[in-house]
Protein backbone atom coordinates (compact mmCIF):
# COMPACT_ATOMS: atom_id res chain seq x y z
CA UNK A 1 0.00 0.00 0.00
CA UNK A 2 1.10 3.69 -0.48
CA UNK A 3 2.45 4.82 2.34
CA UNK A 4 2.87 8.63 2.94
CA UNK A 5 5.67 10.33 5.48
CA UNK A 6 4.41 13.55 6.75
CA UNK A 7 1.71 15.41 9.15
CA UNK A 8 -1.44 16.68 7.30
CA UNK A 9 -0.45 19.86 8.89
CA UNK A 10 2.15 19.87 6.04
CA UNK A 11 2.84 19.82 2.00
CA UNK A 12 1.72 15.94 2.27
CA UNK A 13 -1.52 17.66 2.64
CA UNK A 14 -1.34 17.89 -1.68
CA UNK A 15 -0.41 13.45 -1.59
CA UNK A 16 -3.33 13.09 0.69
CA UNK A 17 -6.24 15.34 -0.70
CA UNK A 18 -5.06 13.83 -4.41
CA UNK A 19 -5.64 10.20 -2.73
CA UNK A 20 -8.80 11.12 -1.56
CA UNK A 21 -9.77 12.18 -5.24
CA UNK A 22 -8.31 9.08 -6.47
CA UNK A 23 -9.61 6.56 -3.86
CA UNK A 24 -6.66 5.39 -3.32
CA UNK A 25 -6.10 4.08 0.34
CA UNK A 26 -2.81 5.08 1.83
CA UNK A 27 -1.09 4.34 4.87
CA UNK A 28 0.35 7.89 6.81
CA UNK A 29 3.17 8.26 9.22
CA UNK A 30 3.12 11.09 11.33
CA UNK A 31 6.52 12.84 11.03
CA UNK A 32 6.31 16.27 12.31
CA UNK A 33 8.28 19.21 11.67
CA UNK A 34 11.58 19.35 13.94
CA UNK A 35 10.84 22.86 14.02
CA UNK A 36 7.98 22.51 15.67
CA UNK A 37 9.36 20.80 18.86
CA UNK A 38 11.32 22.27 21.66
CA UNK A 39 13.72 19.51 21.52
CA UNK A 40 13.57 17.17 18.19
CA UNK A 41 16.49 14.98 19.37
CA UNK A 42 15.14 14.13 22.77
CA UNK A 43 14.28 10.38 23.04
CA UNK A 44 11.20 10.93 23.97
CA UNK A 45 10.41 13.05 21.12
CA UNK A 46 8.03 12.39 18.15
CA UNK A 47 8.89 10.81 15.14
CA UNK A 48 10.14 14.01 13.18
CA UNK A 49 12.18 15.54 10.55
CA UNK A 50 15.17 15.16 12.29
CA UNK A 51 14.64 11.71 13.26
CA UNK A 52 17.69 9.30 11.96
CA UNK A 53 15.77 6.67 10.86
CA UNK A 54 13.43 9.71 8.85
CA UNK A 55 16.71 11.28 7.49
CA UNK A 56 17.71 7.48 6.34
CA UNK A 57 14.99 7.98 3.96
CA UNK A 58 14.85 11.70 3.38
CA UNK A 59 18.65 12.88 3.60
CA UNK A 60 17.14 16.36 2.90
CA UNK A 61 15.37 16.15 5.96
CA UNK A 62 12.32 17.52 5.10
CA UNK A 63 8.13 15.94 4.60
CA UNK A 64 6.40 14.73 2.75
CA UNK A 65 8.03 11.52 1.57
CA UNK A 66 6.07 9.23 -0.70
CA UNK A 67 7.01 5.22 -0.82
CA UNK A 68 4.83 3.71 -3.69
CA UNK A 69 5.57 0.06 -4.41
CA UNK A 70 9.30 0.37 -4.11
CA UNK A 71 9.65 3.64 -5.23
CA UNK A 72 11.00 6.68 -2.15
CA UNK A 73 9.82 10.00 -3.43
CA UNK A 74 10.13 13.21 -1.98
CA UNK A 75 9.10 17.12 -2.79
CA UNK A 76 5.15 17.15 -2.58
CA UNK A 77 4.36 18.08 -6.31
CA UNK A 78 6.73 15.19 -7.83
CA UNK A 79 4.62 12.93 -6.10
CA UNK A 80 1.02 14.24 -6.92
CA UNK A 81 2.25 14.64 -10.69
CA UNK A 82 3.37 11.25 -10.02
CA UNK A 83 0.26 9.16 -8.73
CA UNK A 84 -1.50 11.47 -11.35
CA UNK A 85 0.14 10.77 -14.35
CA UNK A 86 -0.10 6.90 -13.29
CA UNK A 87 -4.43 7.81 -13.00
CA UNK A 88 -4.76 9.06 -15.87
CA UNK A 89 -7.67 11.39 -16.51
CA UNK A 90 -9.78 13.46 -15.80
CA UNK A 91 -7.02 13.79 -12.18
CA UNK A 92 -4.01 13.29 -14.54
CA UNK A 93 -2.64 13.94 -18.28
CA UNK A 94 -4.18 12.15 -21.28
CA UNK A 95 -1.27 12.53 -23.36
CA UNK A 96 2.48 14.40 -22.56
CA UNK A 97 0.94 17.64 -23.80
CA UNK A 98 -1.70 17.43 -20.53
CA UNK A 99 1.45 16.72 -18.69
CA UNK A 100 4.06 19.30 -19.55
CA UNK A 101 1.34 21.65 -18.74
CA UNK A 102 0.20 20.21 -15.34
CA UNK A 103 4.03 20.09 -14.83
CA UNK A 104 4.24 23.91 -16.39
CA UNK A 105 1.55 25.38 -13.64
CA UNK A 106 2.77 23.19 -10.88
CA UNK A 107 6.37 24.63 -11.02
CA UNK A 108 5.13 28.39 -12.09
CA UNK A 109 3.33 27.79 -8.39
CA UNK A 110 6.47 26.65 -6.81
CA UNK A 111 8.90 29.16 -7.71
CA UNK A 112 6.59 31.72 -8.40
CA UNK A 113 4.32 32.21 -5.71
CA UNK A 114 5.26 30.07 -3.08
CA UNK A 115 8.05 31.47 -1.36
CA UNK A 116 6.09 34.39 -0.94
CA UNK A 117 2.79 33.13 -0.11
CA UNK A 118 4.47 31.54 2.97
CA UNK A 119 5.76 34.77 4.07
CA UNK A 120 1.89 35.67 4.12
CA UNK A 121 0.88 32.66 6.06
CA UNK A 122 3.64 32.52 8.52
CA UNK A 123 3.72 36.86 9.18
CA UNK A 124 -0.16 37.48 8.45
CA UNK A 125 -1.72 33.86 8.60
CA UNK A 126 -5.37 34.27 8.74
CA UNK A 127 -5.35 37.99 9.74
CA UNK A 128 -4.29 38.32 12.97
CA UNK A 129 -2.22 41.68 13.97
CA UNK A 130 0.92 42.17 13.10
CA UNK A 131 4.12 43.90 14.56
CA UNK A 132 5.30 46.82 12.20
CA UNK A 133 8.23 45.33 10.69
CA UNK A 134 5.92 41.82 9.78
CA UNK A 135 3.53 43.83 8.16
CA UNK A 136 6.24 45.91 5.86
CA UNK A 137 7.16 42.17 5.00
CA UNK A 138 3.70 40.81 3.98
CA UNK A 139 3.04 44.08 2.14
CA UNK A 140 5.94 43.84 0.36
CA UNK A 141 5.33 39.42 -0.43
CA UNK A 142 1.95 40.92 -1.59
CA UNK A 143 2.98 43.54 -4.15
CA UNK A 144 5.41 41.02 -5.63
CA UNK A 145 2.90 38.44 -5.99
CA UNK A 146 0.36 40.84 -7.53
CA UNK A 147 2.19 39.93 -10.98
CA UNK A 148 1.72 36.13 -11.13
CA UNK A 149 -1.62 36.26 -9.39
CA UNK A 150 -2.74 38.56 -12.31
CA UNK A 151 -1.40 35.76 -14.45
CA UNK A 152 -3.67 33.03 -12.70
CA UNK A 153 -6.37 34.88 -12.38
CA UNK A 154 -6.36 35.83 -16.41
CA UNK A 155 -6.18 32.23 -17.31
CA UNK A 156 -8.92 31.06 -14.91
CA UNK A 157 -10.92 33.99 -16.09
CA UNK A 158 -10.75 32.76 -19.85
CA UNK A 159 -10.82 28.80 -18.76
CA UNK A 160 -12.29 27.96 -15.30
CA UNK A 161 -9.42 25.69 -15.32
CA UNK A 162 -5.50 25.43 -15.73
CA UNK A 163 -5.40 22.40 -18.09
CA UNK A 164 -8.18 21.52 -20.19
CA UNK A 165 -11.55 22.00 -18.77
CA UNK A 166 -11.85 20.01 -16.13
CA UNK A 167 -9.88 20.17 -12.46
CA UNK A 168 -6.61 18.46 -12.95
CA UNK A 169 -3.49 17.86 -10.67
CA UNK A 170 -2.52 20.95 -11.32
CA UNK A 171 -5.41 23.08 -10.42
CA UNK A 172 -4.70 20.90 -6.70
CA UNK A 173 -0.96 21.73 -6.90
CA UNK A 174 -1.36 25.13 -7.51
CA UNK A 175 -4.59 25.61 -5.02
CA UNK A 176 -2.38 24.66 -2.21
CA UNK A 177 0.18 26.79 -2.68
CA UNK A 178 -2.24 29.99 -3.25
CA UNK A 179 -4.24 28.67 0.06
CA UNK A 180 -1.11 30.18 1.96
CA UNK A 181 -2.33 33.79 0.68
CA UNK A 182 -5.68 33.43 0.95
CA UNK A 183 -6.30 35.07 4.44
CA UNK A 184 -4.60 37.94 2.98
CA UNK A 185 -7.80 39.84 1.78
CA UNK A 186 -5.43 43.04 0.22
CA UNK A 187 -4.05 40.77 -1.92
CA UNK A 188 -7.02 38.17 -2.90
CA UNK A 189 -9.54 40.71 -3.32
CA UNK A 190 -7.98 41.87 -6.60
CA UNK A 191 -8.26 38.11 -8.01
CA UNK A 192 -12.33 37.11 -8.30
CA UNK A 193 -11.16 34.48 -10.69
CA UNK A 194 -8.53 32.71 -8.53
CA UNK A 195 -11.09 33.12 -5.43
CA UNK A 196 -13.79 31.76 -6.82
CA UNK A 197 -11.51 29.01 -8.50
CA UNK A 198 -10.10 28.12 -5.17
CA UNK A 199 -13.15 28.23 -3.30
CA UNK A 200 -14.81 25.42 -5.72
CA UNK A 201 -11.64 23.39 -5.09
CA UNK A 202 -11.89 24.12 -1.81
CA UNK A 203 -15.29 23.02 -1.84
CA UNK A 204 -14.55 19.31 -3.28
CA UNK A 205 -15.31 16.69 -0.63
CA UNK A 206 -11.85 15.34 -1.27
CA UNK A 207 -9.90 18.41 -0.11
CA UNK A 208 -12.83 18.55 2.94
CA UNK A 209 -11.81 15.36 4.30
CA UNK A 210 -7.87 16.20 4.16
CA UNK A 211 -9.23 19.47 5.81
CA UNK A 212 -10.87 17.79 8.55
CA UNK A 213 -7.98 15.36 9.08
CA UNK A 214 -6.06 18.56 9.68
CA UNK A 215 -7.77 20.36 11.72
CA UNK A 216 -7.87 17.10 13.94
CA UNK A 217 -4.10 17.22 14.13
CA UNK A 218 -2.82 19.46 17.10
CA UNK A 219 -1.48 23.11 15.59
N1 LIG B 1 9.59 21.64 -1.86
C1 LIG B 1 9.36 20.66 -0.82
C2 LIG B 1 9.36 21.38 0.52
C3 LIG B 1 9.34 20.41 1.68
C4 LIG B 1 9.35 21.14 3.03
O1 LIG B 1 10.00 22.18 3.19
N2 LIG B 1 8.64 20.56 4.00
C5 LIG B 1 8.55 21.17 5.31
C6 LIG B 1 7.16 20.94 5.88
S1 LIG B 1 5.82 21.39 4.84
C7 LIG B 1 9.51 20.43 6.24
O2 LIG B 1 9.50 19.22 6.26
N3 LIG B 1 10.34 21.12 7.01
C8 LIG B 1 11.17 20.38 7.92
C9 LIG B 1 11.81 21.11 9.00
O3 LIG B 1 12.05 22.32 8.79
O4 LIG B 1 12.10 20.49 10.01
C10 LIG B 1 8.05 19.93 -1.11
O5 LIG B 1 7.18 20.49 -1.79
O6 LIG B 1 7.88 18.79 -0.68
Amino acid sequence: MLKIHGVTRSRASRIIWLCHELDLPFEQVPVVQSYRLADPLDEGAPLNTLSPGFLRLSPAGAVPVMEDDGLVLSESMACTLHLARKAGPPLGPADAAELALMEQWSFYAATAIEPDALTILFLHGRGQAQSGEDAGLVAEAGERLVRPMRVLDEHLGRHGHLVSDRFTVADLNVAEVVRYAQGYGALMGQFPAVEEWLAAAQARPAFQKMWQARLAEPE
